[in-house]
């Protein structure tokens, strides 16, 4: 690195938050599946946005493009350089105050590193509730969920994350500071600048803060773990919870039995909450303002309904919130318990999810024998997580290598039913080839016209999206 750049990085955030050597830089220089790896010149870590756009204005003039980082949970290689040019990872972590929160506005400000479970005890500590909730939740912060549009457990009733903000505070790729932390529940003055920045994966520019908007807290919670023939059931179930139940049903998770037993292998602690094994499962939460008693008593009477009329195979529901926590972990546990394998994290409209899972099961049969799918995800919003390995490690392996013909057979499904090739996880870099198959020329020039109008000269997570 250039010695007069780098004193003038140390003198912007202070020397000890100017990392260059390799063994200080290397957690930040490799995503969270391993799958991405390149160095950085070095890593910066501003404490505030004052900070944060003076490196911005650095880099700006010395040719340096940034690589923003929160909790570098990313699924999808965006949070880490990739190894063309020079690159400097600009991590948030330290931007992690809560600015002040707002019980009657129902609004919490907070800075890009706060952690997400942070800003989720800030709002149940004013007895209010901010509904994003994802495994990750304990390491990923409110910058990168923001950037991503991360989804998560919880959209079926409330929304991704771009639902949740009413206002934002960015560094734009020129070092000037965009304040635009209001707290409107309308304003319809011009364009929706905010909505630029959520979703675009640090391309754009870097959040520093954001004005995310609070429900009220949910008086009592209730989960069930239920056992069901296939995705078509779970479709259907969904229907008949959300004719019996409205809006308290917040979260709709199918489960396969692969995914189960990946679990149960992954850690002794675990136990299948059910006598018997099922092919798929659904875990399901409700949340409501009156208390436990009564929701507990409307979801086990519904589910004894459905069962009369043989729409599931059998349930559970958890009696406390140590039983709901369990079935809970089990869910959480997915991503690590099948870690290495392709991943697909795809939409199609809720009632195509039967069609998609046996379209791409034909597909995989046909072309790649013996491939096992691990499916899991949030069915309720239409979005599977379609992980695909072999019986082991080393087969597994060899598919990935194979993963650009993996994803062709899975995406030419997803297509045809009219879907999604990354319903929450984002382009990064691992979808950055497929985006441009995916998206008509017209949706592909206006995208680049975003970019380049506002990042002329590509110093914004280069090598993302698009
Ligand atoms: P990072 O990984 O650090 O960054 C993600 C992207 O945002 C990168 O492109 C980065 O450059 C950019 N970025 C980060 N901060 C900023 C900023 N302040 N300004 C501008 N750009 C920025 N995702 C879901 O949607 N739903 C899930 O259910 C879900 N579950 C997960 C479970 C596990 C176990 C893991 C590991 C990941 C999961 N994810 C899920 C993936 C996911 O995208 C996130 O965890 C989260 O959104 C990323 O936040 P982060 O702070 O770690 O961001
Ligand atoms: C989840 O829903 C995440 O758990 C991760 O989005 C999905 O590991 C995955 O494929
Ligand atoms: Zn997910």
């Amino acid at each position: 690195m250039h010695r007069e750049f780098a004193d003038a990085l140390a003198a912007a955030v202070g020397a000890p938050n100017v990392l260059t050597a390799a063994d200080d830089t290397a957690p930040y220089c490799i995503d969270w599946r391993r799958q991405y790896r390149a160095a950085a010149e070095c890593v910066v870590r501003p404490a505030n946005a004052e900070q944060v756009a003076e490196v911005v204005r650095l880099c700006a003039r010395s040719g340096v493009a940034i690589v923003p980082q929160g909790g570098n949970t990313g699924l999808c290689g965006g949070s880490v350089p990739t190894g063309r040019g020079n690159e400097l990872v600009l991590s948030l972590a330290r931007l992690n105050r809560i600015r002040g929160i707002d019980p009657l506005d129902d609004t919490l400000t907070a800075e890009a590193g706060c952690v997400l479970a942070q800003v989720q005890q800030a709002a149940l500590d004013v007895d209010r509730y901010f509904p994003v909730s994802l495994a990750a939740e304990g390491s990923c912060q409110i910058g990168g969920i923001l950037s991503t549009n991360a989804g998560g457990v919880n959209v079926l009733r409330y929304g991704n994350a771009r639902d949740q903000v009413l206002g934002l505070e960015v560094v734009l790729p020129d070092g000037r500071i965009w304040n635009g932390l209001r707290s409107l529940r309308k304003d319809n003055t011009g364009y929706d600048l905010k909505q630029l920045f959520l979703g675009s994966e640090g391309t754009f520019g870097v959040i520093t803060a954001a004005v995310l908007r609070l429900r009220p807290r949910p008086g009592a919670s209730a989960t069930a773990w239920i056992a069901i023939d296939g995705p078509e059931s779970a479709v259907r179930l969904l229907a008949r919870l959300r004719e019996r139940l409205g809006e308290t049903v917040s979260a709709f998770e199918l489960i396969s039995r692969r995914c189960l037993e990946a679990v149960l292998a992954h850690a002794t602690a675990f136990r299948d909450p059910l006598p018997a094994s099922h092919p798929w499962y659904v875990l399901t939460e409700l949340e409501d303002s009156g208390g436990f008693e009564s929701l507990y008593a409307r979801l086990e009477a519904t589910l004894a309904d459905c069962a009369e009329r043989g729409e599931l195979r059998n349930a559970a529901v958890a009696a406390s919130q140590a039983q709901s926590e369990a079935l809970w972990r089990i869910r959480e546990t997915i991503p690590e318990a099948q870690f290495a394998n392709v991943k697909h994290d795809i939409s199609v409209a809720v009632s195509r999810i039967p069609a998609l899972v046996e379209g791409v099961e034909s597909a995989l049969a046909a072309h790649f024998p013996g491939a096992q799918s691990y499916i899991f995800g949030h069915v309720g919003d239409g979005n599977l997580h379609y992980n695909i390995g072999m019986a082991d490690a080393g087969a597994t392996a060899t598919l990935m290598k194979r993963s650009e013909e993996v994803n062709r057979v899975v995406y030419d499904v997803v297509s045809a039913l009219g879907g999604s090739i990354s319903a929450e996880h984002g382009i990064g870099q691992l979808k950055r080839s497929e985006l441009v198959r995916c998206k008509s020329p017209v949706e592909m020039e206006l995208m680049r016209t975003l970019k380049s109008a506002l990042d002329p000269r590509g110093l914004m997570n280069p090598g993302k999206v698009v």
